[in-house]
Parts: structure tokens; sequence; C-alpha cells
């Protein structure tokens, strides 16, 4: 059986535990509390060499990590990855841009607010990463405005990707109800069969 490394509140974490849910593919969940350093203890860092989770089992020991990487991983071959060669470049476009344009800004920022609060130092940075959070949700508002989903016109890992820490910026201080085409998009998101909260573990 899967085993996934996981801290509740993480987007990222969540990624995995949605498409695994989606797949109807049993897995044991290990709680790891990154508030606590538990992602850099030798048995954390043999896990995964970069100290973070999600970090999936696959069963026999073997540990991948990048939630990205684990929902290629785990989407092949099923309806969450397209077959034909551009639809997956495209897939892989959104999730590349998720990790460098997105996630960098969206999910910091939230984590700032959730963990912590704003030091001087967070409050200076604040401004700058705000306005690649904003960046970031005015492009998907336009790609979003034409598409229904991300890719081929279906829910594949990219909506995965994207919509871990999108549906929880506003714990971040992001005003989503500006992005009317994100708004609509993560209703039919929410409206997929095997949907869970990320709050579900
Ligand atoms: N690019 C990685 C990012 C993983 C990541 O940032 N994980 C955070 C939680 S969301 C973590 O484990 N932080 C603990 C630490 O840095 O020690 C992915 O997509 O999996």
């Amino acid at each position: 059986m899967y085993r996934l490394y996981d801290y509740l509140p993480s987007g990222n974490g969540y990624k995995v535990r949605l498409l695994l849910s989606q797949l109807g593919l049993p897995f044991e969940r290990v709680e790891v509390d990154i508030t606590k350093g538990e992602t850099r203890t030798p048995t954390s860092l043999a896990r995964n060499p970069n100290g973070r989770i999600p970090v999936l089992d696959l069963g026999d020991g073997t540990c991948l990590a990048e939630s990205n990487a684990i929902l290629h991983y785990l989407a092949e071959g099923t309806a969450f990855l397209p077959q034909e060669r551009l639809m997956r470049a495209q897939v892989l476009q959104w999730m590349f841009f998720e990790q460098y344009s997105h996630e960098p800004y969206i999910a910091v920022v939230r984590f700032w607010h959730m963990h912590g609060g704003l030091s001087e130092d967070r409050r200076r940075q604040l401004p700058d990463k705000e306005r690649q959070g904003h960046a970031a949700l005015a492009v998907m508002d336009r790609h979003l405005a034409d598409n229904t989903f991300f890719v081929g016109g279906r829910y594949t890992i990219a909506d995965i990707a994207l919509y871990a820490y999108t549906h929880v910026a506003h714990e971040g201080g992001f005003d989503l109800s500006r992005y009317l085409a994100v708004m609509g998009w993560l209703d039919r998101v929410r409206a997929q069969p095997g949907h869970i909260a990320i709050t579900q573990g």
C-alpha cells in the first residue's frame, strides 16, 4: 500500500491526497509536523534529501518527492493525464507554472499568515510576493475565461496542482472575488467525483 508523508494544511500534500482519493487508491497517511523540523530528521532526509513533504512511499520503500512529480507518477495511464503528446506537455506547462510562478507567492504568503505571522523581514517582502501572486492569478483568469479546465477541456492533474493553493489563497489575504473565471473553475473542480477538502486526512 502507498504511504504518504504529509502535513494536513499543506497544499502540496493535499494535491497527492486529492488524486489518491479520486483514483480510489488506499493509502496510509503519516503526519509530519513541518513546524517542528520533522522533515529535517535523518530519517526524513533519507526519504527526501530536500527535507520536505509530500513524500510518497510506493509500498516497497521506494520514495518519491515533489508533489507534481508524484501526481505525474500516479496519473500515468489514467484519465487524469492525457495520452496525446502535446496535451501531456501542456499539463506539464501548467504544473511548472504552478511551481515557479504561483506556489512561491500564494503558498508562501499563506504560510506566513498561518504560522508565526509577519516578522519585519516578511513584512518588507510582502508587497512583492502579493504582486507576483496576483500576477499568477491574472494569468489563470485569462486562460480560464476561454477554457473550462487548464488542458484539453477536461479535468487533469494540471487542475489539481493549481487548485491546491488557489482555493485557499484567501487564507493568505488574496481576494479571489475579482477573478471571476478562476471562481467558476474552482466550483467545477470541487464538483469532480471523489473530491475531498484540504482538511480531510
Ligand atoms: N516543490 C515541493 C515543495 C514542498 C514543500 O515546500 N513542502 C513544505 C510543506 S508545503 C515542507 O515540507 N516544508 C518543511 C521544511 O521546509 O522543512 C513540492 O511541490 O512538493
